[in-house]
């Protein structure tokens, strides 16, 4: 087998910053001659995945990609979308709530550094992940939970709202006549968000923002703020996010799980695949009344999806196309 190694990416020259195509220098190892040979193929950096069909979201994050724009302000800008769009119910303004009526949100960021920060337990504040990036860059921490991230973020000039629009407000009274807790699958369909960005530098950062799960115990954090489970990146070699039910990711580091399997040589496909594996195969999983989908990318631009049920998917902008993916699955009867 040919050892390749990644010498640079290279932005084509000339290229002015609008098209969505870098070349990547490589060197392959001849394995007979021990000869390196300069090889070039096309990758089509920039790109951006996210989970669920967020077309306006990747469709902001390209809009920083295409001009030459960073992949940590591309995925920031794209998940601010889907926080300030009042209609999404799992993520931001508009969010449902906890099941004593709070909306409180999840979020973090890591850049092609390796750095990160997030917030949890956020009340008030729609762009969790602008807080999340704050606290990556101006801040000793990593990380800053409820009352202390909130007033952070007033510190940092973002303004008090209230997260719990009219009709996030009726679902949660509707709600409480039962009050039967029961995270219900794909129910997150289209707007919780995990984003993951490739720039023509060929560097890459992740962003992932939610409201949690329904009606979740006052004081419950999910995945989705946790570095490792929600997120990973790791600019050698790709990166990945998880949606779903975040209890089922922690239990397995997930994001972590997916990258350091692509480090071992599987492709983002793969590696998501294995970790959905790694969740069902514990003895005496729930699986069957649970989702978990993972989104991946690795350094050359390849992407993959995979989640226990049907109808999880992936949209990805990548030369000048904006496509929604369905991802294959597990429980396939
Ligand atoms: C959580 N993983 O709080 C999040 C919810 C989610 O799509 O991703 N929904 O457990």
């Amino acid at each position: 087998m040919k050892r390749r190694n990644f010498i640079k990416n290279a932005s084509l020259t000339g290229v002015g910053l609008t098209i969505g195509s870098t070349l990547a220098s490589c060197a392959e190892t001849n394995s007979e001659s021990g000869k390196k040979t300069a090889v070039v193929s096309k990758i089509a950096f920039p790109l951006v995945i996210a989970t669920w069909n967020v077309p306006n979201a990747t469709d902001k994050a390209w809009e920083v990609l295409r001009v030459g724009g960073y992949a940590i302000d591309a995925v920031e800008q794209g998940c601010m979308i889907e926080e300030a769009n009042a209609e999404g119910q799992s993520v931001g303004k508009g969010g449902l709530p906890d099941r004593d009526g709070n909306v409180t949100l999840d979020a973090c960021i890591m850049n092609k550094h390796g750095n990160c920060g997030s917030v949890v337990y956020l009340q008030n504040v729609t762009h969790a992940i602008s807080v999340a990036r704050k606290v990556m860059e101006d801040t000793p921490h990593v990380m800053l939970a409820g009352k202390g991230a909130e007033q952070f973020a007033y510190e940092q000039g973002f303004k008090k709202e209230n997260l719990l629009t009219d009709a996030s407000k009726k679902d949660w009274e509707e709600w409480k006549v039962k009050s039967e807790y029961k995270p219900i699958i794909n129910i997150e369909n289209h707007d919780t968000i995990g984003m993951l960005a490739i720039d023509i530098n060929g560097d890459i950062s992740g962003a992932c923002t939610t409201s949690g799960l329904a009606y979740k115990m006052g004081g419950r954090v999910g995945d989705s703020p946790i570095i490792g489970s929600g997120l990973f990146v790791d600019n050698e070699i790709g990166a990945a996010v998880a949606t779903g039910l975040g209890e089922e990711v922690v239990k397995t580091v997930g994001s972590f799980l997916v990258v350091e399997l692509m480090r071992q040589g599987k492709s983002p496909q793969e590696a998501c695949e294995e970790a959905i594996s790694r969740i069902v195969t514990k003895p005496n999983s729930d699986y069957k009344n649970f989702q978990v989908g993972y989104i991946a990318v690795n350094k050359q631009g390849e992407t993959g999806s995979f989640s226990i049920h049907p109808d999880f998917s992936m949209t990805r902008f990548q030369d000048g196309n904006n496509k929604n993916i369905q991802s294959d699955y597990f429980v396939k009867s």
